[in-house]
């Protein structure tokens, strides 16, 4: 990773500021700003902080687990959505600072949204712990859209510059010197910010929006502002059933239900959020003056995290996620009511009846989830048994069994797994379930469109995927998740067995 860890020390690395720092300090500096621009969001962190604080009240270990209740309270991730690749090309740059690259390709174009996206978050595990701030970042798929509308998003866009140029030369900077000074930190984060602020003046008369929402309200909400406003900025909920009921009590309107699995299963991610605000805009008339118009595109969410689940499981993930959603949508049929009431309760039953592990006990048991392995005290004197399970282990290893030594495509084999279970058994190693660090683009698909201006179109289904598009963009591959949890899962076996 780039930044002043990997750098020998000079007189100069020595005074620069860690990446982490810069990245929890920006993080802070973007909540305050969308406190000030959605009054709702600063409401919804006291909620969130007050429903933190009992759960963690209630179940004493999770500080060890989590970290302090100011820690979980600094976790968020936000959304932006870009329109040009030299956009998203400077973007990668300047979460670079922060120590975020881009990780996972999510393709919208299956929900009939002309964007793809990727989320930019640290990946380093310390880095996580420190702050785990992501932004999914969506962009526009010009190849999507039809040519008459193409060549007009692509006039509009032409010259929008969404980047300041201190923040640019900030930018060039930090890769000429490996770091920031703590002075160039502070400039960096408030020169950054401004790409991410709100402006309610848009940069196309209002007869150009209204062409462009009709073919997609993102089209609408990319290519007709100054920048790529912070659309949602998402803290992280430990109990997200009290949340979203609580939110419902107040009044606030919310999607009608959690996305994501559901409650009780303690797998990947659920989200709640709130509909868009409709925002006060005002469009250029042509003749220096403008017209007064609306938008809605930003809206509240909150999020609950939970295990990563690894492919084989992440796949009947999918396959239930697929029939629930088939089965709402008999459900919507008998109306918003009826889908509110009735909605967890379907969700729950096709997951009782397909997907056999409610515990992270059982997500390890079914090797369905990742998890990192530690030896505790007893394990730490116990240097005999310890002894006994690495030469056992090292037996198979050299038998052709999995090699923790190394890289391996699959995680670890039955065999190393059971080593470990007994170890687990005998209580001298413990295992730590991995928090689900990323997003999932059924849950994503359904954010964005629960939150689509009600005037606005779709484009045509069945489009196809186009990761080396967005690769291109970034000017690299974007990260395998499932290998930085495989990876995650490795290093800790490995520090055990080796
Ligand atoms: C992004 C929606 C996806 C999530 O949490 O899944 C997202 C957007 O609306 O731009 O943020
Ligand atoms: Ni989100």
């Amino acid at each position: 990773m780039q930044g002043t860890s990997s750098r020998e020390a000079s007189p100069t690395t020595q005074s620069f500021v860690p990446q982490f720092e810069i990245r929890e300090k920006f993080s802070r500096a973007m909540s305050d700003m969308y406190k000030k621009e959605v009054p709702l969001y600063g409401d919804l962190l006291e909620i969130v902080r007050g429903i933190n604080r009992e759960f963690m009240a209630q179940n004493p270990g999770l500080e060890d687990e989590l970290g302090s209740l100011d820690r979980v309270s600094e976790e968020r991730h936000g959304a932006i959505r870009l329109g040009k690749p030299e956009e998203l090309a400077v973007m990668a740059r300047l979460f670079n600072v922060m120590g975020m690259v881009p990780v996972g390709y999510y393709d919208l174009s299956v929900a009939n949204l002309p964007v793809h996206s990727t989320a930019f978050r640290p990946i380093d595990k310390d880095e996580l712990a420190r702050n785990p701030f992501r932004v999914f970042t969506s962009l526009l798929r010009m190849d999507l859209l039809d040519d008459e509308t193409r060549r007009q998003a692509e006039e509009s866009l032409r010259d929008r510059d969404i980047f300041t140029p201190g923040v640019r030369e900030l930018i060039r900077i930090h890769e000429a010197e490996g770091g920031l000074t703590p002075q160039q930190a502070d400039d960096f984060i408030r020169e950054a910010l401004e790409t991410f602020r709100w402006h309610n003046e848009a940069r196309v008369p209002q007869e150009q929006y209204e062409t462009f929402l009709k073919t997609s309200s993102l089209l609408a909400d990319i290519a007709s502002f100054k920048g790529p406003h912070i659309n949602h900025l998402t803290p992280r909920v430990l109990d997200i059933t009290a949340l979203h009921q609580r939110m419902v009590d107040m009044g606030i309107e919310t999607i009608p239900e959690v996305q994501g699995p559901p409650a009780g299963w303690p797998i990947l991610l659920q989200q709640t959020s709130f509909r868009a605000l409709v925002e006060a805009t005002r469009f250029p008339d042509g003749r220096g003056g403008f017209v007064e118009g609306r938008h809605r595109a930003r809206f509240g969410e909150i999020e609950q995290r939970h295990t990563a689940l690894k492919p084989q499981a992440m796949d009947i993930y999918d396959r239930l996620t697929a029939k629930a959603k088939e089965q709402g949508a008999e459900l919507k049929k008998q109306g918003e009511d009826v889908y509110r009431a009735r909605y967890q309760e379907m969700l729950a039953g096709i997951f009782e009846e397909g997907f056999p592990a409610r515990t992270n006990e059982e997500l390890r048991r079914r090797d369905f989830g990742y998890f990192t392995y530690e030896l505790i005290d007893k394990g730490r004197k116990d240097t005999a048994a310890l002894d006994e399970a690495r030469a056992t282990w090292r037996q198979e290893a050299t038998n052709g069994g999995w090699d923790a030594s190394t890289r391996n495509e699959s995680g670890p084999d039955r065999w190393t797994r059971n080593i470990l279970e007994s170890l687990i058994e005998r209580g001298l190693v413990r295992a730590v379930p991995v928090t689900y660090e990323d997003f999932l683009p059924v849950s994503a698909a359904g954010i964005f469109k629960s939150n689509l201006d009600e005037r606005s179109g779709l484009i045509e289904s069945g489009q196809s995927s186009n990761r080396a598009m967005l690769e291109e963009a970034l000017g690299k591959p974007v990260g395998d998740y499932h290998a930085l949890y495989r990876e995650q899962e490795g290093e800790s076996i490995r520090a055990i067995l080796t």
